[in-house]
């Protein structure tokens, strides 16, 4: 993720990416380890979500996932022989401090030391993600996201993770889609703690920016200078079918809660005011920011990650009106179903949504950016030892054409993650949705990489995406 050129030009069919761009693929600790109790690793909200009847389907839990705890060295030379330069992976919180605070677990610290070495020796570049979403249950029995003290402990755990891992790893993400865990754990609570309690999301919010500035500075005082730190929002874009004052507001109010909460402040312009006016019938939940806060939560970052799926359609409401699911809190909006061309978890697939997306970001977000997430989840068959997952395959090219587009249109995009490597257990919908380019047996454990998988694996020994549908 080193600095780009203007190199985008198209020869022989192919739309070639600038020569230094990063090709990766991400997965998440939970969702792809298993191996909940082994070595000292203590208990997660998600392990007890999932434990807890009706919360996710089917009654899939974090075991066995992908058994990648045990099977990472497969993985890795898997990952070799795609070609990728870069895995983006998450640590655990929990299998580091089984309470999420206080006593290191040296077994939980190894099996990532054993995974950076084993990355290395492939030649891929390791992308840590500290948080993506698996809070020991300690630290929500005295408060969660809701207390500010979980915002200290992150801090704690992300430097003890960094002095570890520092000799080895130079990419270091503090924070996964906070917008999810704020708004999805607390807010209609359909992740993880599962609690509703709007008000609740937004200091949830707040104590995760924090935790991120606190993170932030803890590791980048004791950083070698080529180490470089980030934060990875949840984008979409917002639609609205008519171009008028009342779908232009109900689009903004939208953006205000899912994107400008998160990204105003990360900026230094502090929480926007029509946000805080909107929510403001919830009670005082900016009453939890603390002199100090807003300077620790713009520390600067060096890079921007970027998470896209799809994009969010709106229209205005009565004002009375409160939005269901999750903006649950957000008056005067009502979201419109998905449209067009769907994936198989019913997300709209719109490609140029991306590169409207990656456009506005280029001209309001100071730093680089990479694509930490995009991908698509279908129901696959393996028949003869091959997936054929043509939709998986014409939305990764649809989308990494986007990413030209906008490069080509001067937005500084320095790399591109596939979600997912592995299919892996999907939050809610438990292992009923697939968004890996590799297929994974949960019986057998068996992998098998999917037509996208050779698709991503072939753009990257170009370092370039077909102009035709030759993959798609
Ligand atoms: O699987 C998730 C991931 O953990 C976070 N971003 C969205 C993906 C697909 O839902």
């Amino acid at each position: 993720m080193t600095a780009t050129g203007p190199d985008t030009e198209v020869g022989q069919g192919l739309l070639s990416f600038p020569p230094d761009f990063t090709w990766g693929a991400a997965t998440a600790s939970f969702q792809i380890e298993g191996s909940t109790t082994a070595d000292g690793r203590g208990p997660s909200i998600w392990d007890t979500f999932a434990a807890t009847p009706g919360r996710v389907r089917g009654g899939d839990t974090g075991e066995p996932a992908c058994d990648h705890y045990r099977r990472y060295a497969d993985d890795v030379a898997l990952m070799s022989r795609l070609g990728l330069g870069a895995y983006r992976f998450s640590v655990a919180w929990p299998r580091v401090q089984p309470t999420g605070a206080g006593r290191v677990e040296p077994r939980g610290l190894a099996f990532y030391d054993r995974l950076v070495d084993e990355l290395l020796a492939h030649g891929i570049e390791p992308v840590a993600t500290l948080y993506h979403w698996d809070l020991p249950q300690a630290m929500e029995d005295s408060g969660g996201w809701r207390a500010r003290d979980t915002a200290h402990r992150f801090a704690d755990y992300a430097a003890l993770v960094h002095e570890r891992l520092a000799d080895r790893v130079r990419q270091w993400t503090t924070l996964n889609e906070p917008w999810c865990s704020a708004f999805l754990g607390y807010g209609n609570g359909i992740h993880a703690p599962g609690v509703v309690d709007p008000r609740g999301a937004l200091e949830a919010a707040h104590h995760l920016l924090l935790g991120h500035g606190l993170a932030l500075r803890a590791m980048r005082g004791a950083a070698p200078a080529d180490h470089r730190f980030s934060v990875v929002p949840n984008f979409s874009a917002v639609r609205v079918d008519v171009d008028d004052d009342r779908h232009r507001l109900a689009a903004r109010k939208v953006d205000g809660l899912q994107h400008r909460i998160f990204l105003d402040p990360l900026a230094g312009r502090g929480y926007p005011a029509d946000v805080v006016a909107d929510t403001a019938w919830l009670g005082d939940w900016p009453g939890v920011v603390r002199d100090g806060d807003l300077a620790v939560v713009a520390t600067p970052v060096d890079w921007l990650g970027v998470n896209y799926y799809s994009p969010t359609r709106v229209a205005p409401a009565s004002a009375e009106h409160v939005t269901a699911g999750p903006f649950a809190g957000l008056r005067g909006v009502a979201l419109l179903p998905p449209r067009g061309r769907l994936t198989g978890f019913g997300w709209e697939a719109d490609a140029r949504a991306f590169t409207e997306l990656l456009e506005r970001l280029g001209r309001e977000v100071a730093v680089p950016l990479v694509i930490t997430e995009n991908g698509s989840a279908f129901p696959d068959v393996v028949a003869g030892g091959r997936v054929e997952d043509v939709e998986r395959t014409r939305y990764l090219v649809d989308h990494l054409r986007a990413v030209h587009t906008a490069i080509g249109r001067g937005v500084d995009v320095r790399g591109y993650f596939a979600w997912s490597l592995l299919d892996n257990f999907e939050w809610a919908a438990g292992y009923g949705q697939r968004f890996g380019v590799v297929h994974v047996d949960f019986g057998t454990q068996e992998r098998t990489v999917k037509r996208s998988g050779h698709a991503l694996a072939e753009v990257i020994r170009h370092n370039a995406v077909p102009a035709d549908d030759r993959l798609g």
